[in-house]
């Protein structure tokens, strides 16, 4: 039976998408929120009960069928269609950071000579971790063997991936005890797919051990990786002003939207669109210039480093098209919906492909070469400008929020502390006091059969009421900085009492924008720093923390939840039952068992309300657990200028003794 077909205000919470949906139907568009609508999930797949990893199947343990063929049970179904998201989602990751430390060697040996190390101390922090020597040798020396040595972690022969030793100690060992450290990073991606092949791991629990180190392998190896490796050679990001949402699209100039999830393109792309050449090209054919900005974690990349704004999350690429006023959108790996070539096909849009990863039937495919990088973003950005005379009716809605992003850790150290004192203590001591209650990780992609950003709206609104620090990364990043939570000034209208105080102390915004997908590490190297602050415990797992994406929908996300999980947090699925409901047995792994052998655990909540529910009521266990005074809003917001009004209207007596105390 076909689904009923939602309006345009049922499928998304955001303005801009809103009107571009009705524009959609106005003009018979098929988007991915109308196939979502016309094509109803597979209730077998998706509650993991379905397996098809040998031609004996697919078998479907549904009704009285609970055995396949070969046996298998539903749990070791369950597990291992999990276990198999795990492997996909960690070799995205990983591919993604190997494809950075090629670039950084093709930098080292002047092969490339675009790009240079940007962060040199960053690259020295990498050559410690590495085992790299440093004394008395050339950035390009040290750039070199940083850069092998990281491709090195994706298949060493001997020992386990080096940056497990920046988890707390607490942490390690627990790795240790439950023998699950990723000894390198495609080797557990392997063995993953290996064990889950027909005849081999059929223990829900062990299968699942191994989603764990595999996990791992992605969190603490593949994406820490491409997040310092992109640091070293695009620099590590610190705040800048841009802005978010389709308004920022220009009529009047150029239009080039980047998406997916490599910097390494689109870095140049940045170069090329101020080169006064091309801008000039681009007045040559009647634009006033050349607007960039972003889809998805290319744009977080750009964004955290250039300042290049967003166009949308994930469910707008298709809507960045529909608007007529994209000239190109130049995308890499990752995220890429096939549905933008039809939409594209309506316009004068060109859709370039751009990774040797990566071909769509019916887009222009240009292939990316280090060698002659700028050369190549140069060629992209004047086929661009060349369509911009073909340009027909345009709908742009004037929908756009302010966003402040770029909170690296070494930044978010920076802002607490300053140049000489930078230290994660004042946030340790704010949750202590209770002035914040605790720390929310809200991230992960927008999902088509969930009403778009909703989730992520209203997690986001109640947590910063209830006093809770937001981080976020990927899709949910750019849903809070359409929201306009990601600004300082944010934090005076929707934080509560005590979360405002510290805001509006260090000058940050309520939400914190960490990054890209890959990012995800930043949190876990703020998680291991607070664990190692001291007044917190002494590991990730007892934080008053937890992670989350409410929309999630890629196999990315069901990694990042899993190597959190093993790193000691509390993490939340929403949107849906999830991949594994259909078995109780690995539903219970993934909590109870989880929990009680590593000490993180996940789960998958469908509606907004009970997963807010379920964190606080976390995060007041994690503060009990360490002897922290129960949260309390009543105790905050009464200090400085905020308790003016009130003041002025007491008389003198009553003034000194509401500031001072009764006696002074
Ligand atoms: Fe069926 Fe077993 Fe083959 Fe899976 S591995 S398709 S359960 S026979
Ligand atoms: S882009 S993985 S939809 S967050 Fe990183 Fe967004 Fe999810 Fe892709």
């Amino acid at each position: 039976m076909a689904k009923k077909e939602r309006t345009p205000e049922e499928s998304s919470r955001d303005e801009a998408a809103i009107r571009l949906l009705e524009h959609a139907c106005a003009i018979e568009v098929e988007t991915a929120f109308t196939r979502a609508d016309a094509i109803a999930a597979c209730n077998i797949g998706s509650q993991g009960l379905c397996c098809k990893n040998c031609s004996m199947g697919p078998c479907r343990l549904v009704g009285k069928t609970v055995r396949g063929v070969c046996g298998a049970t539903i749990a070791t179904v369950a597990a291992r269609n999990f276990a198999r998201a795990v492997a996909a989602g960690a070799s995205a990751h990983s591919d993604h950071g190997r494809g950075l430390a090629y670039t950084l060697l093709e930098a080292a040996e002047g092969k490339a000579p675009d790009y240079v190390v940007r962060d040199p101390v960053k690259l020295n922090e990498m050559a410690r971790y590495l085992g790299v020597k440093t004394a008395d040798r050339s950035i390009e020396e040290i750039a070199k063997d940083v850069a092998l040595a990281s491709l090195t972690e994706f298949g060493k022969v001997e020992g386990t991936v080096s940056y497990l030793k920046r988890a707390p100690v607490k942490r390690q060992k627990i790795w240790q005890e439950q023998g699950i450290e990723p000894r390198s990073i495609d080797r557990e991606i392997v063995e993953m797919l290996h064990r889950t092949h027909i005849g081999n791991d059929q223990d829900a629990e062990h299968i699942l051990d191994q989603a764990l180190r595999c996990a791992l392998g992605d969190g603490w190896g593949g994406s820490m990786l491409a997040t310092d490796l992109s640091d070293v050679l695009f620099g590590t990001p610190a705040p800048v002003r841009s802005g978010a949402n389709l308004g920022i699209l220009n009529n009047n100039k150029v239009n080039i939207v980047v998406h997916g999830h490599e910097p390494t393109l689109s870095e140049m792309i940045v170069a090329a669109s101020l080169d006064p050449e091309l801008i000039e090209y681009a007045r040559s054919k009647g634009a006033d210039g050349i607007q960039l900005s972003g889809i998805c974690c290319t744009a977080n990349e750009t964004l955290m480093r250039q300042g290049v704004p967003l166009a949308g999350n994930f469910l707008q690429q298709e809507l960045a098209i529909l608007t007529g006023a994209v000239e190109a959108m130049v995308v890499d790996i990752q995220c890429i919906m096939q549905g933008i070539v039809p939409v594209a096909e309506r316009y004068h849009t060109e859709i370039i492909t751009t990774s040797p990863k990566v071909k769509i039937t019916g887009a222009t495919h240009i292939e990316f070469e280090e060698h002659r990088a700028l050369e190549i973003a140069k060629e992209i950005v004047r086929r661009a400008i060349d369509h911009f005379p073909e340009r027909g009716e345009m709908i742009v809605p004037d929908v756009q929020a302010s966003v402040v992003p770029g909170f690296s850790h070494e930044y978010i150290t920076y802002a607490l502390g300053g140049f000489y004192r930078g230290s994660l203590r004042p946030l340790n001591d704010a949750i202590a006091a209770g002035r914040i209650r605790g720390v929310v990780a809200n991230i992960g992609c927008n999902n088509a059969r969930v009403c778009h950003d909703e989730l992520f709206r209203y997690v986001a609104t109640e947590f910063l009421k209830n006093d809770v620090l937001l981080v976020e990364t990927g899709c949910g990043a750019i849903a809070s900085a359409k929201q306009g939570y990601m600004t300082p000034e944010a934090a005076l209208e929707v934080a509560g009492p005590g979360l405002r105080e510290v805001c509006e102390t260090v000058g940050i915004p309520p939400v914190l924008h960490l990054g890209s997908c890959v990012d995800n590490s930043r949190i876990l190297t703020v998680l291991a720093q607070m664990a190692t602050e001291g007044g917190l415990g002494q590991d990730i797992a007892d934080i008053p923390a937890v992670g989350m994406a409410p929309e999630w929908m890629s196999e990315k996300a069901i990694s990042i939840a899993t190597y959190c999980v093993a790193s000691g947090a509390y993490v939340i699925m929403g949107g849906s039952t999830g991949p594994v409901s259909g078995s109780e047995e690995v539903l219970h792994i993934l909590s109870e068992v989880w929990e009680s052998k590593i000490g993180g655990r996940l789960e998958f909540v469908v509606e907004g309300e009970e997963i807010v529910r379920r964190s606080l009521e976390h995060i007041d266990k994690k503060r009990a657990a360490l002897g922290l005074p129960e949260y309390d809003a009543s105790k905050w917001g009464k200090s400085g200028d905020w308790r003016m009004p009130e003041l002025l209207e007491l008389p003198f007596e009553k003034q000194i003794e509401a500031v001072y105390g009764v006696n002074r």
